[in-house]
């Protein structure tokens, strides 16, 4: 007996077990080569592509199908402007005193400092906002649940989704990031979770040279 408001499953497909294996070979193989970029061109991008991508973040798994997220698409020179002016802002108090001696020595091997200019020159900065409520039709609260938990997994269906589609992209977090509500113009309920810049990869771009963790460091088989 079907539960009501059911359907089959109609989209599940099966794969013979040797292309199984070679599917996962391949999806390792082009995920690996993904890094994350901050030296971008400002070549223009289709926005066709990042609408499809952002249609492939939407179909994430998350809290209740409450989709607690919302992704806004920055092209417009001021704004993006803005963006940096106040993220540089954060990143100067972060790295002259904010961040630990020890924070500041795990990220030595990135050679990050305060500048961003990549906020201004990739053709795309998508502000990620997690809604920690809802609201109703009548203005009401509506409860949300593992609104980080969904966040994160949109967002990782998202870089997935942009790399595969050929962009490059960096996840930026600057802390705080509340500036991102009033620049954009976001309401209370929702809380800036991450700046994902998006675009080609300038030419000669250099990324720093850091490993992976190994399965049997990362994984455990009982
Ligand atoms: N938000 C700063 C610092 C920073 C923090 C972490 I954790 C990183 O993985 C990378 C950078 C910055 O963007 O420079």
């Amino acid at each position: 007996m079907p539960k009501p408001n059911h359907a089959p499953l109609t989209d599940y497909v099966e794969y013979p077990a040797p292309e199984m294996a070679q599917r996962a070979a391949d999806f390792y193989a082009q995920i690996k080569r993904r890094r994350s970029v901050r030296d971008f061109s400002d070549r223009p991008v289709d926005r066709g592509v990042i609408e499809a991508c952002l249609r492939a973040a939407g179909t994430a798994p998350n809290g209740a199908n409450l989709q607690s997220w919302h992704f806004v698409v920055v092209t417009d020179p001021a704004i993006k402007r803005q963006i940096r002016e106040a993220a540089e802002a954060e990143e100067r108090a972060f790295y002259a005193s904010r961040a630990s001696d020890e924070w500041l020595a795990a990220l030595a091997p990135l050679g990050t400092d305060a500048s961003k200019p990549f906020l201004e020159t990739a053709p795309y900065l998508i502000a990620v906002f997690g809604q920690a409520y809802g609201v109703g039709p009548g203005g009401e609260k509506v409860k949300h649940y593992y609104v980080q938990e969904s966040v994160g997994i949109a967002v990782g269906f998202l870089i997935a989704a942009l790399h595969h589609a050929g962009l490059a992209t960096l996840t930026h977090t600057p802390s705080p990031m509340k500036f991102l509500n009033q620049i954009l113009g976001r309401p209370a309920n929702e809380k800036p979770f991450l700046l994902l810049v998006v675009g080609f990869p300038a030419d000669g771009a250099e990324v720093p040279i850091i490993a992976k963790k190994s399965l049997s460091e990362i994984a455990t088989f009982v």
